[in-house]
């Protein structure tokens, strides 16, 4: 089981609380501040991964003993070039694959194990409100369809950029925005079939370097799961996830199978995406959604019955098959103040998710080791 961390001083939850969260033993972690298609420093990673594992004095003198592991990073960007199969933003593509060779070689010197990606065209997730007020008094993410059909890229830009519902995304990051009109400019005309063509590209490039340092790379789906502003998502749906995987052979190429993402279309069957495509499933995230009939939909609490994804389905698909991967909650409602006291990351405050973590594995464990006793 895993937690997703920002780092000190960019998270507003500690190792030391991740630590006292039951059956937690694995930080999701990155380097954030390093842009798509640079290579990460060997130091910088091997600084973080021993600040992850490692204790301070403080704890130690507490006689804390408790050990938490780096193995899985989320995320190492891809550069718009390697999507795209051209130079973009002053970078070649295959000066960006290099760079993405060379730190996936760092990492695993690090001892890291799995590493998340996504390649979605331009931007990471989209919400409409990252603050949206639930019946029981907390907030969650929320995406409104009617919004999206209302907006541009440009208009969401203006809206960011005036900071008026601190809505800042993940991949809209100010020097991202300053060279917006080059991204836009290019991936005009770009089709489906040219993003499958750059991505097998990516892939016959990079997995043999994953495959000789034992490191797995595992695509985290589009979200929402359809194309936004007319780029051509290729990570959305189940046959999508096929044909990802079908690009190529190698078992170091799988998937972050995310299924709150996954099942944001709801036709989406999340349990029988996790059955189909268990054995090239290294990492999961599990979340749940509740779904309007509009288009819309909220983020809730993990439990199945909160909403559509029927999360106990999902973790009883992976105690059944022995699944051997990683997991994490995904994001959470923000409670008990913490929206307006310390302002997580949306999506990231400490309660919800560690509640989370303790549903999935309770179902885990309940699956698990189901049956007769020695069973
Ligand atoms: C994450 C994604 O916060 C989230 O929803 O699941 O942002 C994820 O980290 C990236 O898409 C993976 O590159
Ligand atoms: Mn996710």
């Amino acid at each position: 089981m895993g937690f997703r961390w920002y780092g000190e001083g960019n998270d507003t939850v500690s190792l030391d609380q991740i630590r006292q969260i039951p059956g937690v033993d694995t930080v999701v972690w990155s380097l954030h501040h390093k842009a798509a298609g640079e290579a990460w420093d060997q130091a910088e990673i091997d600084e973080q991964v021993a600040r992850i594992t490692g204790l301070s004095d403080d704890a130690r003198a507490r006689g804390v003993t408790r050990r938490l592991d780096a193995e899985v990073v989320e995320s190492v960007n891809v550069h718009e070039s390697i999507k795209l199969g051209r130079t973009v933003l002053g970078r070649s593509r295959d000066e960006a694959i290099e760079n993405y060779r060379t730190t996936i070689r760092r990492l695993g010197r690090a001892g890291v194990k799995v590493v998340c990606y996504n390649f979605m065209p331009v931007f990471d997730w989209l919400r409409t409100d990252l603050w949206h007020p639930l019946p029981d008094g907390s907030t969650a993410l929320f995406y409104e369809q009617a919004v999206v059909e209302r907006m541009t890229p440009e208009s969401l830009i203006a809206e960011m950029e005036a900071g008026a519902g601190g809505l800042t995304l993940p991949g809209w990051e100010p020097e991202r925005l300053a060279s917006f009109a080059e991204l836009r400019a290019a991936y005009e005309g770009v089709t489906h079939e040219d993003m499958y063509a750059a991505y097998r590209y990516f892939l016959e490039a990079v997995i043999p370097v994953c495959e000789e340092h034992d490191v797995k790379l595992g695509v985290h789906p589009d979200d929402p799961p359809f194309d936004i502003f007319g780029w051509p998502r290729v990570v959305s749906t189940k046959a999508d996830l096929a044909r990802v995987l079908d690009l190529h052979p190698s078992p170091y190429h799988g998937l972050t199978l995310c299924l709150g993402s996954f099942s944001a279309n709801p036709g989406h069957d999340a349990v029988d995406a996790v059955r189909t495509f268990m054995d090239r499933i290294h990492f999961t995230h599990v979340r749940n959604i509740k779904h309007f009939g509009n288009g819309d939909f909220t983020e809730v609490g993990h439990r199945a019955c909160e909403g559509d994804v029927d999360t106990t389905g999902i973790m009883r698909a992976y105690a059944e098959a022995g699944y051997t991967g990683y997991v994490r909650p995904d994001h959470g409602r923000h409670l008990w103040d913490e929206n307006t006291t310390n302002r997580p990351r949306p999506g990231y405050g400490l309660y919800d998710r560690a509640l989370g973590a303790q549903y999935l594995l309770g179902a885990w464990d309940a699956f698990r080791y189901a049956g007769p006793p020695g069973a």
